[in-house]
């Protein structure tokens, strides 16, 4: 029987081990921890080998399996010889009943939106999806090794870079920008990863990339490809039109208006796009999508409607924790129409790179938090700055200020810690404020 060791302990390693140990295997597992936190209860039989990476682990082991958080430069794996390396995705893919099918989904931006948009619209379709990967639940976890099922799959580039036979049915890829450069020689390593997406995919699969991203096209792919674009129409894909979402497949056309999407942001709407694509790929019709699209409020302080009262909507985006995050949440709105939240804990945000987007679309920033005085210093001249000290006054000023068609968005381009636990934390209690308003 093959020995397997996995390294990493955390939701990954443990979910692997845990599923070869039921299955009767031989298991071990080793952390950089000596005493790692386990995310879920370990199999009784797997051999706890934490602490150590010396490489008397290799002994007698047939197949190593690598958590995604494990970078494949660690010195144990130089000493690995012949002995092959899976990744978590990999393992649980060699696992999947025949006839099930996988939908994919990976990008710099906006993947678990995108994820949880589809799975969502699958559930209105009654095609009972099972979501999994880097959303949350191990892949491993999850399969259900009775039947065929439809997997919808938040990869990220780390759990790409191990796959081999993995195959797509439908391949997302949404965006790709510089990111998790700690771990990659280069941006074309990290975009290289990427593209794995498409890996073995046939000429009867679709690969879904957005238009405008030169660095999600695929390479050397097979596979159909359908484009979506928030800025131009597209013949074979997705687009936004004026005020509808429009695909164009087949040529058919067939339209959804924008206002149906709860999501709120040019950035939804491509994720939007995109989903629409990838349901369509698999034979779902427009009745389920619009359905879903206007039932789904989206990951938690991630550009969430709250609530509109009195024609201003209040918008919670206490996930915008940097600069970049703002931005690009801001970029959605009408030229003069946001009072904006900003400030929390100073992570020396590079404020000033905002004053023309803040210029643009504000009535008036109203500062809260320790790094308030900050960002009134970079946006001076660029918008009305109220010092408002908290949320609670924030909140309160601009219920008074704010008129109909206009926005007050929180997206404090900072850390909450300064104020509160996290910006979970801080987005609730934002919610709370609102809810409350009279
Ligand atoms: N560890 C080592 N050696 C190392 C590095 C880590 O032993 O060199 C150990 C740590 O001590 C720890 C364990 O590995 O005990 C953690 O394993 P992991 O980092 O692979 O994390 P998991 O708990 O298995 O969670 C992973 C994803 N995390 C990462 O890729 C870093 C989760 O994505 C994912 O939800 C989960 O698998 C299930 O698929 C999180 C994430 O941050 C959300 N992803 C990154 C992102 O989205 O930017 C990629």
């Amino acid at each position: 029987m093959t020995r397997t060791l996995i390294i990493g302990a955390g939701k990954s390693g443990v979910a692997a081990a845990n599923f070869l140990a039921a299955r009767g295997e031989d298991v071990s597992i080793t952390d950089a921890k000596a005493d790692p936190e386990l995310p879920y209860p370990l199999h009784s039989s797997v051999k706890r080998e934490f602490g150590r990476d010396d490489s008397g682990l290799l002994d007698g082991i047939g197949m190593i399996v690598l958590s995604p958080g494990v970078p494949a430069t660690i010195p144990l794996l130089s000493q690995k010889g012949a002995i092959p390396v899976v990744g978590e995705i990999e393992l649980a893919y060699r696992y999947v009943p025949r006839g099930s099918r996988i939908v994919a989904v990976t990008g710099s931006n906006g993947k678990s939106t995108t994820t949880m948009l589809i799975g969502e619209i699958l559930k209105v379709a009654g095609l009972q999806p099972i979501v999994a990967g880097n959303i949350g639940e191990p892949f491993i976890a999850a399969l259900d090794l009775d039947k065929p099922r439809t997997y919808v799959l938040e990869l990220s580039s780390f759990q790409l870079e191990s796959v081999d036979t993995f195959h797509a049915n439908v391949a997302l890829l949404l965006n790709v920008t510089p990111d998790h450069m700690d771990r990659y020689p280069s941006f074309d390593a990290y975009a290289a990863a990427k593209y794995r997406i498409f890996r073995n995919q046939q000429a009867h699969d679709v690969a879904i990339v957005n238009a405008a991203d030169r660095r999600a096209q695929p390479r050397d792919s097979v596979s159909r490809l359908l484009r979506f674009s928030s800025t131009h129409s597209i013949e074979d894909g997705a687009f936004l039109d004026g005020s509808d979402l429009v695909l164009r497949v087949d040529g058919q056309e067939r339209r959804i208006p924008r206002s149906s999407l709860k999501l709120e942001g040019t950035a939804n709407v491509e994720n939007a796009l995109a989903a629409w694509l990838a349901v369509k790929a698999l034979g779902v019709d427009e009745v389920s999508v619009q359905i879903a699209f206007g039932s789904f409020a989206g990951l938690p302080h991630r550009m969430v409607l709250v609530r509109e009262l009195d024609g201003v909507r209040w918008i919670n985006d206490s996930k915008g924790t940097n600069v970049d995050a703002t931005l690009k949440s801001l970029e959605s709105f009408p030229s003069s129409s946001v009072w904006l939240l900003l400030g929390g804990k100073d992570k020396a945000g590079e404020f000033e790179r905002m004053r023309d987007l803040v210029k643009e679309k504000t009535r008036a920033v109203l500062t809260i938090g320790a790094a308030a005085e900050r960002v009134a210093a970079a946006l001076e001249g660029a918008a009305a700055i109220v010092s408002s000290g908290d949320m609670q006054h924030a909140v309160a000023y601009a219920r008074e200020n704010a008129k109909p068609g206009e926005v007050v968005l929180l997206s404090p381009a900072c850390a909450s810690f300064d104020q509160y636990r996290n910006f979970e934390h801080r987005g609730e209690h934002f919610e709370e404020l609102v809810r409350g308003m009279k």
